[in-house]
């Protein structure tokens, strides 16, 4: 049996709330050796980032939200994460998974003081894969207060409803060409409920987090409302996103953002297929 790389043992509590709730944080998870590889690829990463990386929020005092995705292929850091460190293990526990494959990284990077706050929304209907086991390793890179961490509804992933899902090629003030758009509103059954309006109402958590920690959650589950930071705190914030079993490659006719099918298709997968390729790696599989 290879050995475990993940940096403490999950409890059963632990693995438990993930299933019930689809989201967990999970204390000292992560090594600080492992945040500074990741400190040090956000680094390089900023100087070059993909041509998808777009600031979202520009606001008047000139303060940022950036946003990028799939530069794992371009940053070193980037790839001795998703290859060496505990990410695909911890997925593949909680998912229960036998095996499990990368999907793509995200990063959400605020500067001191941006008011911007992430709409509410679910992943998977922008993703160009479906399943249920899926998730994101949400880890901030610097200590994150509850107030200002992404939040969710506990449960929500487990809702069969089809929301009408808030288009983020909208959040482009230096007006980008070629962004992805997404428009939901030929399939949705329902709005995303004002969430942010009665908090208490959804029941919605979220954590005091330093680095080390992380969120574990769903692509199903219902998120956002992370942002509106104080003037003297920045937010530095690295994502992965994997994909266990049951998980199927799905090209939707609506929503894909960010859009990878083009790099899909170029790789040879086709819907319906499993994921595979040098493009969504097989990392870990249960001995
Ligand atoms: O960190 C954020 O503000 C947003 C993260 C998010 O929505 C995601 O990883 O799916």
């Amino acid at each position: 049996m290879s050995e475990s790389r993940l940096e403490r043992a999950l409890t059963a509590e632990e693995i438990e709330t993930f299933r019930r709730d689809g989201v967990v944080m999970l204390p000292a998870m992560f090594s600080t050796d492992w945040i500074d590889v990741l400190g040090d690829g956000l680094a390089a990463h900023l100087q070059a980032p993909t041509e998808r990386a777009r600031i979202w929020d520009r606001d008047e005092q000139g303060r940022t939200m950036f946003w990028d995705s799939m530069a794992w292929h371009d940053v070193e850091q980037y790839q001795r994460f998703v290859h060496e460190s505990p990410a695909a293990e911890l997925a593949g526990r909680l998912l229960d998974s036998q095996r499990v494959h990368f999907y793509f990284d995200a990063v959400f990077v605020r500067s001191h003081g941006s008011q911007f706050a992430t709409p509410w929304h679910q992943d998977e209907p922008y993703w160009s894969v479906s399943g249920h086991d899926t998730c994101t390793i949400w880890m901030p890179l610097v200590a994150v207060h509850a107030a200002n961490a992404l939040a969710f509804v506990p449960g929500s992933h487990l809702g069969a409803q089809v929301f009408d899902q808030p288009d983020f090629g909208e959040l482009n003030p230096d007006a980008k060409d070629n962004v992805d758009r997404s428009d939901f509103s030929a399939i949705a059954e329902a709005a995303i409920p004002d969430i942010a309006a009665d908090p208490d109402r959804y029941r919605v958590v979220s954590w005091d987090m330093v680095p080390g920690d992380c969120v574990v959650f769903n692509s199903r589950i219902l998120h956002g409302g992370s942002g509106q930071l104080p003037e003297d705190r920045e937010l530095r914030v690295f994502t992965s996103k994997w994909l266990g079993d049951d998980v199927r490659i799905a090209f939707r006719d609506v929503g894909m953002d960010p859009d990878f099918s083009d790099m899909m298709r170029a790789h040879g997968l086709a819907s319906g297929d499993r994921p595979g390729t040098d493009l969504l790696p097989e990392i870990w599989a249960a001995s």
